[in-house]
């Protein structure tokens, strides 16, 4: 699990759950619809990304690759998405997201790590090449004070690709990740053609990491035709109360964008 050590200390002071997050960004969507779940009170810090309000000194300092969202409980600062919601299962385990035998519980953290390992090449490709290329392009004076403080490679190339003059992302690197996301959507697919979640016989922590992720494809026209039991399935998740509460009301907020 990832806790930082923030450069920025204001935040140490903090009481109870706060969290970082943006309105239409999947990874802020699950641990949104998991406090939801859970029935926790949280303050709401928002970052509009679009403004590039993450990109600053001060977020920073908070969460070391300028990414939404970041947790910050009791001044303890956690960050990656996946990791915050196996952060708040074990703090607050009732009402319990893994409710599935001890046998099963591998099955879930894979779900999480291949959430958090494809969000880049796959999601975040897409998402920049498709849905929000325009809305994201920063100004020259933007680009340089986000490559003074992202020190992440990975983040400075996925970045430098957008942001660079002579580089963007093309259809090629658009249709890799879309294969990408089509093998696991197979095989989710699959999965819930005999199952109703995706462990066990529970609403867990996979289906509450994956659904989000579903609507931020769903939004970029992205084809789930092939999927019907997939479809299903996120057609179950997004009637809960904590779902639209958490994913479908922030996305109707009205910001710039993004
Ligand atoms: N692995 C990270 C990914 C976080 C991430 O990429 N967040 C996006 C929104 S979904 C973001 O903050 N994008 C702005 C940027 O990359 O500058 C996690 O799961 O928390």
């Amino acid at each position: 699990m990832v806790v930082v050590e923030p450069k920025n200390t204001a935040v140490l002071e903090y009481e109870g759950l706060h969290l970082y997050h943006a309105h239409r960004s999947n990874c802020s969507g699950r641990v949104r619809l998991l406090l939801e779940e859970k029935g926790l009170p949280w303050v709401s810090h928002h970052i509009q990304l679009a403004k590039r309000e993450n990109v600053t000194e001060d977020y920073f300092g908070i969460n070391p690759k300028g990414v939404v969202p970041s947790l910050i409980h009791d001044g303890k600062v956690v960050t990656e998405s996946n990791d915050i919601l196996a952060y708040l299962e074990e703090a607050y385990p009732d009402p319990g997201f893994r409710a599935v035998s001890d046998q099963f519980q591998p099955e879930i953290d894979q779900w999480l790590k291949l959430s958090g390992d494809t969000h880049m090449p796959g999601i975040k490709t897409i998402q920049y090449y498709k849905i929000n290329a325009a809305a994201m392009k920063k100004t020259d004076e933007e680009v340089a004070l986000y490559r003074r403080l992202q020190k992440d490679p990975a983040y400075l190339e996925f970045h430098g690709k957008h942001d660079l003059p002579g580089q963007s992302f093309s259809s090629g690197d658009a249709d890799k990740a879309q294969s990408l996301m089509d093998g696991i959507f197979v095989n989710m697919d699959g999965i819930l053609a005999n199952n109703e979640w995706l462990v066990g016989d529970a609403y867990t922590l996979a289906d509450i990491s994956w659904s989000p992720s579903i609507t931020t494809l769903m939004g970029g026209d992205y084809d789930f035709d092939a999927y019907p039991h997939l479809k299903a399935w996120y057609d179950r998740i997004s009637k809960r109360p904590a779902f639209e509460k958490a994913i479908t009301e922030w996305r109707a907020r009205t910001w710039d964008d993004h």
